[in-house]
């Protein structure tokens, strides 16, 4: 079959990301396949590029990531979903191939996107395993589309969905992905990422990952992903920064300390950054982290208040919090933690008593997110209380901003605007911007 590999994500904040899943499910189809990738990131016109590329390759069948459901403006639930639906529109009209979704963003609500997007098929979670089965299945006239797992599919009559496999990919296994593919304009951002494992054990309340990847925690082995990386360089020699994308890189900490031990052993000199959490964070791996060219640690700290910790299940307390950051300082690591105000239930003095606590901690930098609600899903008293207190979180933060110039606050584009991003990339500086914000930010 001919495959068009379709990237539909066409967001560049913070940074334009390569499509890695996408990448990783070419890599684990069959070579008698021919396959073709089109990145939609960069066209002026993303319909009229799909068009034209489908038009010409006439694929038999068309595979469309989609990575985000969200846009990036933070300050909203703007969606993309219309976006993915007007691509589908004019993939049909461009060729009779049929569809595949997958991808993250589609992960997160399987069934409601296949109803809404209506795609011959989709595909939820990780693609390795289930995509060529789909392959290998249309090849035998449909034989063995039942067994596929977390398989779904728009019929007139209703969606279809097969329920999840019973396993997951052995990361031994995983194909490393040819980056060679990748379209050179991403080159601009000098920003690659690794994955060293799939899998998040952890329960907070609010979060999707493990929806995405699986609770159960698969790692890679750590010789495999420097391959990974040394070879990534050499196809894309403009990078300036690796992001391991794992849901929480030091969990397992054993591996995560395997993994900066390879890096270290094999002269890696990139620098990189990686989610981190307070659990499983010991002086060990921060010195391994550092040695190993770790330019930062991203924590997902959200409340300076313990019972909301609690209430999110983050299984961790402001106690931990300050040990994290006390051992990013004592060894030399830049932290930034990102903070989420007015979640469910918080009142302002909630919300005061965690920027009380981000001001006493004082780590490198900091990211505050403020919660948004459905508001219109809200009954009208409370939208009302819910939006009264979103206002004065804003003003709260409006206040403080000239004060801590290392906060950003995305969803007021305090310190976090497309023009910042531009500023620094054109003068050199690449990965997660809160790294330059002691010095770049406060222009
Ligand atoms: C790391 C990360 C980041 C890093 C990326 C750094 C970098 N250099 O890559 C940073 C911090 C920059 C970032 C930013 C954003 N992110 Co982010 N990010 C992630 C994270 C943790 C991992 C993504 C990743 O690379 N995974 C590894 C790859 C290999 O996995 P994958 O893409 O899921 O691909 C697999 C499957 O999905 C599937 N698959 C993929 N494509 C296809 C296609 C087909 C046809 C098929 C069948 C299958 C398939 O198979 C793949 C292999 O198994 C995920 C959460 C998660 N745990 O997945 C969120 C996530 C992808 N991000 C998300 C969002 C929204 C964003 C932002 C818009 C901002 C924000 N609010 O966080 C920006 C957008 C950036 C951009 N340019 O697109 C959402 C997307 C879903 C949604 N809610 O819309 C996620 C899922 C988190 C969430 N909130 O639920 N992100």
């Amino acid at each position: 079959m001919r495959i068009a590999f379709v990237s539909g994500n066409r967001e560049k904040l913070p940074d334009a990301v390569t499509p890695l899943g996408l990448l990783y499910v070419m890599a684990a189809t069959p070579e008698h396949h021919e396959k073709v990738l089109v990145d939609l990131c960069f066209e002026t016109d993303a319909n009229a590029a799909l068009a034209r590329e489908l038009e010409r390759l006439q694929p038999d069948l068309v595979a469309l990531g989609m990575r985000n459901i969200q846009n990036n403006d933070y300050s909203g639930l703007k969606d993309n979903i219309d976006y993915y639906a007007g691509l589908v529109r004019t993939a049909r009209a461009a060729c009779s191939a049929p569809i595949v979704l997958g991808g993250s963003g589609f992960s997160v609500m399987p069934a409601e996107l296949t109803e809404r997007l209506k795609p011959d098929f989709a595909i939820a979670g990780e693609g390795e395993l289930a995509f060529p089965a789909l392959l290998a299945a249309l090849e035998a006239d449909g034989a063995g589309l039942d067994a596929i797992g977390a398989l779904h599919r728009w019929t007139p009559a209703g969606v279809v969905s097969n329920p999840p496999a019973p396993g997951f990919l052995d990361m031994a296994t995983l194909e490393p992905p040819d980056r060679s593919l990748v379209d050179p304009r991403y080159a601009a951002y000098g920003i690659d990422s690794v994955q060293t494992k799939r899998g998040c054990p952890l329960t907070c309340d609010y979060c999707t990952y493990p929806i995405i990847e699986g609770r159960v925690g698969r790692t890679r082995p750590p010789a495999q992903i420097v391959d990974e990386m040394f070879r990534a360089l050499e196809q894309q020699p403009a990078t300036r920064h690796v992001f391991i994308v794992d849901s929480v890189f030091n969990l397992p900490v054993v591996h995560a300390k395997n993994v900066c031990r390879e890096l270290i052993a094999r002269d890696w000199q990139v620098p990189w950054t990686c989610y981190a959490n307070p659990l499983g964070f010991d002086r060990e791996f921060a010195e391994l982290a550092r040695e190993a060219g770790c330019a930062g640690m991203e924590i997902g700290s959200d409340s300076g208040v313990d019972a909301i910790l609690k209430r999110m299940r983050k299984g961790f307390t402001k106690q931990h919090i300050r040990r994290i950051h006390e051992l990013c300082t004592e060894v030399g690591l830049p932290d930034c933690h990102t903070f989420i105000l007015a979640t469910e239930g918080e009142t302002i003095d909630d919300v005061r008593a965690t920027l009380d606590f981000l001001v006493e901690l004082d780590p490198f930098a900091a990211i505050l997110m403020v919660w948004i609600d459905d508001y219109e899903a809200l009954d009208p008293t409370l939208r009302a209380s819910r939006l009264a207190l979103r206002d004065e979180v804003e003003a709260l933060l409006h206040s403080m901003k000239d004060h801590h110039r290392h906060w950003s606050v995305p969803a007021l584009q305090i310190n976090f605007d497309e023009k910042l991003f531009a500023y620094l990339r054109k003068s050199g500086r690449h990965g997660p911007l809160w790294q330059h914000s002691r010095g770049a930010i406060a222009r």
